[in-house]
Formats: C-alpha cells, structure tokens, sequence
C-alpha cells in the first residue's frame, strides 16, 4: 500500500476570503503531494512499514531504518498534519466548541478566549517554520504546544485536537509577513465538529 493524497471535501476558493484559492490549491496539490510522494519513495523496500496507519509510522520513528528516518519523520509529518489540517478547515467554521470539550477547555485554560490567545501566542513565536497545536498528552491532559518542521505531537504521544500551519507556504501570498493576521483569521474558519471528533475518539 501506498499513501495517497485526500480529497479536500471543499473547492479550493471555499474559505475565501480567510485563505485565497491559490494558496489553497498550491499547497494542497503541491506542497501536500510532494510529502505523500517523498514518503513513498522514501518507504520503498521498506514493506513492513509502508502499509502502517501515517499516525502509527510517525509514533514509532525509532523502528524506522536510521538512513530514511528523517526522510520519514519530515514526510511522514508533513502528510499526517495537512491530511488533519483540511479537515480542521471549514468554510464558514462551525461555530464553537461545545458539551464536554467546552469544559475540558474551561477547566484547563479558564475560558476558551485564554485558550485561543496561548495558542495564537504559539503559532506567533514559533520561529521560522512548523505548527501550533493543541494537543492531548497521554495523561490526557489539554495543552497548547508548538513544533517545528513538519513534526507532529504524535511523535511525542501527544494527540492533536487542532492544528494550525503557519509555514509561510500557508499564507505569504495573501498576509506576507502579517502571520498575526493569518492566525487571528483562522478562527472564523475552525471546524469545531472535527475537533471534538477527535476529542471523544
Ligand atoms: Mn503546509
């Protein structure tokens, strides 16, 4: 088996004027594609791995031969991340949070505003490129966190709940060097249905 890339589920101008179509179809038909090509490559010979869940190889990276590791930690990133990241987007959003997540999130931050502003706070010192999260960690504990390169907090044996890329791949063309605009805008279009999806799985 190998990995392939997923459907968006949207158009590449839904999320306009949040995130401009031709940054969407750039960095989903290209940017994405060139990460579930680098791992197919990089997987090739490899049978025993090639065929494991994206989430399962990215955990387990110590089993990955030291001379394709790298090539795995980045791709193998790169394709769990953004196969999230569409999902996390949704035109128009969904709203808010609600039932138990609300509370989880009540209970860890105080208030979803604070929880929303560590998390901008994460994705605008995340220096140079990566991701800011927040993520469960094995005690299940809610966190903000952020990573750099395509790493993901499965990687650590944390469990993403909703992710933002902020690689300049993911909004030079329309916010240039305003990141902190990017970040601010991404809230309006959060799929809250997915993230607590992932919350009660
Ligand atoms: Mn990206």
């Amino acid at each position: 088996m190998t990995y392939t890339l997923p459907e968006l589920g949207y158009s590449y101008n839904a999320l306009e004027p949040v995130i401009d179509a031709l940054t969407m179809e750039i960095h989903h038909s290209k940017h994405h594609a060139t990460y579930v090509t680098n791992l197919n490559n990089a997987l090739q010979g490899a049978d025993n791995l090639a065929g494991l869940d994206v989430d399962k190889l990215i955990t387990h990276l110590d089993q990955v031969p030291e001379g394709i590791r790298t090539a795995v930690r980045n791709n193998g990133g790169g394709h769990s991340n953004h196969t999230h990241f569409w999902r996390w987007l949704s035109p128009g959003g969904d709203k808010k949070p609600s039932g138990s997540l609300v509370r989880e999130i009540d209970a860890a931050f105080g208030s979803m505003d604070a929880m929303m502003e560590q998390f901008n706070q994460a994705a605008l010192s995340r220096f140079g490129s990566g991701w800011a999260w927040l993520a469960l960690d094995s005690t299940g504990k809610l966190g903000i966190l952020s990573t750099p390169n395509q790493n993901s907090p499965v990687m650590d044996g944390k469990r993403p709940l909703l992710g933002l890329d902020v690689w300049e791949h993911a909004y030079y063309l329309k916010y240039q060097n305003r990141r902190v605009d990017y970040v601010k805008a991404y809230w309006s279009v959060v799929n809250w249905n997915y993230v607590q999806e992932l919350f009660k799985s």
